[in-house]
């Protein structure tokens, strides 16, 4: 794949092979400026394991609140119930949001928000079952191991008990939000008041062990250093080889406005490729790579579905995490819109449910 001269001709040459990446070929791939050398490779697994398919879905984002006592340095939400803007919807108030634009093919509802001071476990608990009973063949991705964490928390109870109770009001599986950084380095700085690193995989583990399914992120294009973005996915592939429940990984491009680190510019076209082509070649074990397109914006997003990525999230009604750091992507994309930007990038679009079952293959 590449000439026997090149610096990365070892490493291609494992890609080709399917053997493990490790750590150490990490730091050089992420050390390369020869951006379509990590995409050529990125692409070649990509091929391998999903052909031409781009699989999308229909979904809506549901953030009940935003108020959050956490308080992270890299978010743009708030931590006071009385500030401006904030928002705390009851469980009848998400179940009328999510009527808006709802269409017989949204097949999933991804749910996510603050930590909210005043609110008690059973407001989490009634706002899936008011969801689920409303809208009983939506797909309730909801909660990240930092929500499912603090809601035991409320409900004093373990986190397997607590995931049983929310199970049976509804979730279906959870989203991969609040992996950050795990490198303390950079964690103690971005997200001081967060969940460690190594509870956020423990309770993935207990994710998985309970048979539901849950993605991974890493935020990436701040104060980070290209070595702990492979920290990050060696860690990530460690907890995939011991509980398998990943299904996909999504890089989140950084975006500053209104938050602790306003002054930075946020990531450039470089640092986003590069990152996700390093993602699919690091991650043998997780099988999805997600260009989410809010987060990279529209044409980046296209890019990265030939430096490794073969997923776009979806329709994306209502996002507001990214939006209200200054994403401007954030308002939705139609189905017709997504087809039409798969196809313009040479590749077959593919609608799907959370899951990855497909429900309509284009030819
Ligand atoms: O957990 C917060 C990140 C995440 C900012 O699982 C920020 O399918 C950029 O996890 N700039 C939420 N990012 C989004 C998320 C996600 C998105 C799409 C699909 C899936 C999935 C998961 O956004 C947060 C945090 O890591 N975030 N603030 C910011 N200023």
């Amino acid at each position: 794949m590449l000439p026997s001269h090149h610096p990365l001709h070892d490493i291609a040459r494992k890609v080709e092979a399917g053997e493990r990446l490790s750590e150490d070929d990490g730091l050089r791939l992420a050390a390369s400026d020869d951006l379509p050398a990590l995409g050529l490779m990125a692409h070649f697994v990509r091929e391998r394991m999903h052909g031409d398919a781009v699989y999308y879905n229909v979904n809506r984002h549901i953030n009940p609140t935003n108020v959050c006592y956490v308080g992270c340095e890299l978010c743009a939400y708030a931590d006071d119930p009385n500030a401006p803007g904030t928002w705390s919807y009851s469980p009848e108030q998400c179940v009328e949001m999510a009527r808006k634009d709802f269409t017989p093919d949204v097949s999933e509802f991804h749910i996510v928000g603050g930590l909210h001071p005043r609110w008690k476990f059973e407001v989490y608990v009634e706002i899936l079952r008011a969801l689920k009973s409303a809208f009983p063949t939506v797909h309730l991705k909801a909660f990240t191991m930092v929500e499912i964490d603090f809601l035991a928390k409320l409900a004093k109870q373990s986190v397997p008990l607590t995931i049983e109770v929310l199970r049976a009001a509804g979730l279906d599986s959870c989203p991969g939000g609040g992996a950050e950084i795990f490198h303390p380095e950079i964690r103690d700085q971005i997200a001081s008041k967060k969940m460690s690193a190594d509870r956020w995989l423990e309770v993935t583990g207990m994710v998985h062990a309970s048979g539901l399914k849950s993605n991974c992120t890493m935020l990436f294009g701040h104060i980070e250093e290209p070595r702990h973005w492979v920290d990050h996915l060696v860690r990530l592939r460690a907890q995939q080889d011991l509980s398998g429940g990943f299904q996909c990984f999504i890089p989140l491009a950084f975006h500053p406005k209104d938050t602790k680190f306003a002054h930075l510019p946020g990531p450039d076209l470089t640092t986003k490729l590069k990152v996700v082509a390093i993602s699919r070649l690091m991650l043998d074990n997780i099988p999805h790579i997600k260009a989410y397109w809010v987060m990279l914006g529209r044409e980046i997003a296209q890019v990265a579905l030939r430096f490794g990525a073969n997923d776009l999230d979806g329709t994306v009604i209502d996002e507001r995490v990214t939006f209200a750091a200054g994403g401007a992507a954030g308002k939705g994309m139609t189905v017709d819109d997504i087809r039409a930007f798969i196809r313009a990038a040479g590749l077959r679009p593919v609608l799907r449910d959370t899951v990855y079952n497909e429900i309509e293959v284009a030819g």
